[in-house]
């Protein structure tokens, strides 16, 4: 049988730009983010990924092959890095999906969002930007109302597929 997990999102992204203080918000889990050393899967909607799939090229197989799976894929971004690092076919890997990229700790006081922006532009990811702080629980609402939308478009599409 294949499952699928075209309702799932995956959260990507370097080390430290707060993938697992997002995933653990979205998820209402109390505790706080400690260092990723694996894939972590909630409930089948949702993966978190360590920073060093995204960062290695001896590991970034693990992460396409994850990325392959789910239907929406969370590239998060520090809203006060300015380097773009994209993994050799991971801009290959979104077509066919949902791709929204998060800036996230907006609220640091060297933060650029526009800056971030751009430079993800010119780095040929040209998916919507979430501006996010996890000091912000309007911007996580609106990322989680998205999320949210496209698991249920997923799941209703499943569902249509079953009817045939
Ligand atoms: N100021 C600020 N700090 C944040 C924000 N989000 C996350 N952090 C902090 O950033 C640090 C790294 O967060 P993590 O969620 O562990 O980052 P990660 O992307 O999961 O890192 P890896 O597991 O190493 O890939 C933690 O100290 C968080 O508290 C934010 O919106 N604002
Ligand atoms: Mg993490």
């Amino acid at each position: 049988m294949i499952l699928d997990r075209s309702h799932a999102f995956m959260l990507v992204g370097p080390v430290g730009a707060g993938k697992s203080t997002l995933f653990n918000i979205l998820f209402d889990r109390p505790e706080e983010a400690q260092k990723t050393q694996a894939l972590d899967y909630e409930s089948d909607l949702g993966v978190d990924t360590p920073g060093e799939f995204f960062s290695h090229p001896r590991l970034y197989h693990a992460l396409i092959n994850t990325a392959a799976d789910v239907g929406t894929l969370v590239y998060v971004h520090p809203a006060n890095d300015f380097e773009c690092l994209m993994p050799p076919g991971f801009l290959d890997v979104y077509r066919g999906k949902h791709l929204i990229t998060v800036l996230s700790k907006t609220d640091l006081p060297d933060a650029d969002p526009a800056r971030v922006k751009a430079l993800l532009r010119a780095c040929g990811i040209d998916a919507p930007v979430f501006n996010i702080s996890i000091r912000d629980p309007e911007s996580l609402n609106t990322l989680r109302k998205i999320l949210l939308a496209y698991q249920h478009q997923a799941e209703a599409a499943h569902a249509m597929e079953t009817c045939r």
